[in-house]
């Protein structure tokens, strides 16, 4: 039996610990970095309508944006000291791990892989989805599992991708992917007839939709073919980051749970005897010290950029070119049945 040599354990061990990394506690917080630099740097994808939409005039709006301005509004009592970036699906999550983002906050799915293989951690979910296919009306093509053979403009990067192989595969389709890295190729190319079907999370093809110069002309398929949690992320090991974007999320939905909204805050405030919402405004207790915030975390959030359902109206609802009805869907509140659910103020 070979020996094993004492001197070559020791050897190794050494190098070992001269290769450990850094203690986490000589990292800077994002929140301190954030502060001193005096703005939020704040991902978005490439413009889509009730997501993330970008004015003639350079402003951006949209369901993700207020999550950045609801982040913001907590920090600095103000919803709009935010740098805005806009980045493909392709290398959204490498400008997360490499610090170039503070937050990322485009449609961007939940999945055990991105959240322990890439430096991140998903926050919470803002908006439950799932993947479905959109056809124009004259195919014919009533449900996706007519599709055997066709092409299906997908973009890279995404769970889209894998989705859709996984779905070809499964029954048997031999679906034929066109794959694009820029959204807006992927979109005119379908629009001119360039693929039989088009593929995303259901609330994307809405939103592809709504950027065609014929709405009426198109589909969307009634199959859902995966589950997609979309939500804020952040880089890992930043346990207080973490809570500041997970907890602006929260103060939404649960702002609308306790029917407070930006109209109606200040006499909340003023006038409310209710201990939880009275906590969450900062008239008692403590609440935001933990997070690093000031007393109006809260309360600015509400004020400044509104409750879940409010925004849930502007951007996705039935007054919208998005036109995704909420009552009684997942992304309702939790007391009418869907999964809007908030952990207690407490
Ligand atoms: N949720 C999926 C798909 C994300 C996605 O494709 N989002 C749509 C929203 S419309 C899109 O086309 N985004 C364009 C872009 O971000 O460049 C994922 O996380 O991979």
């Amino acid at each position: 039996m070979k020996k094993v040599s004492l001197f070559g354990l020791g050897a190794g061990l050494l190098a070992a610990l001269a290769l450990s990394p850094e203690p986490v506690s000589a990292q800077e917080s994002t929140l301190d970095i954030v502060k001193s630099r005096g703005h939020l740097r704040c991902q978005l994808g490439t413009p889509a309508p009730g997501f993330y939409s970008l004015s003639d005039a350079g402003k951006w709006s949209g369901f993700d944006v207020e999550t950045c301005r609801a982040v913001s509004a907590s920090i600095f009592g103000d919803p709009d000291k935010i740098e805005y970036q806009s980045v493909t699906s392709a290398v959204r999550f490498t400008a997360m791990a490499n610090g170039e983002s503070d937050v990322l906050s485009r449609t961007t799915t939940w999945t055990l892989f991105r959240e322990t293989q890439l430096g991140l951690d998903f926050t919470t979910v803002n908006f439950y989805d799932g993947q479905g296919f959109m056809v124009t009306n004259d195919s014919g093509v009533k449900s996706a599992l007519e599709l055997k053979g066709a092409t299906v403009c997908v973009l890279t990067g995404t769970t889209t991708e894998l989705n859709l192989t996984d779905y070809g595969r499964t029954n048997g389709l031999d679906i034929q992917p066109v794959v694009f890295e820029d959204s807006n190729v992927r979109d005119s190319t379908f629009f001119s007839g360039g693929c039989d079907a088009i593929t995303n999370d259901k609330s994307g093809l809405a939103s592809i939709r709504a950027k065609a110069p014929d709405r009426s002309i198109f589909t969307i398929l009634p199959e859902t073919i995966s589950k997609e949690p979309l939500g804020p992320v952040v880089r890992q090991n930043d346990s207080q980051w973490n809570d500041i974007v997970m907890w602006a999320v929260f103060t939404m939905v649960a702002a609308e749970e306790l029917g407070i909204n930006s109209g109606n805050v200040d006499k909340m405030r003023a006038e409310s005897g209710n201990p939880e919402i009275r906590r969450m405004l900062g008239v008692e207790g403590d609440l935001n010290t933990g997070l690093g915030l000031g007393k109006d975390w809260a309360y600015n959030i509400i004020k400044m950029v509104g409750n879940y359902g409010e925004n849930y109206e502007e951007y996705m609802g039935s007054k919208t070119v998005m036109n995704i009805p909420r009552a009684g869907s997942v992304n309702d509140l939790w007391t009418r049945g869907g999964l809007m659910y908030s952990p207690p103020f407490r």
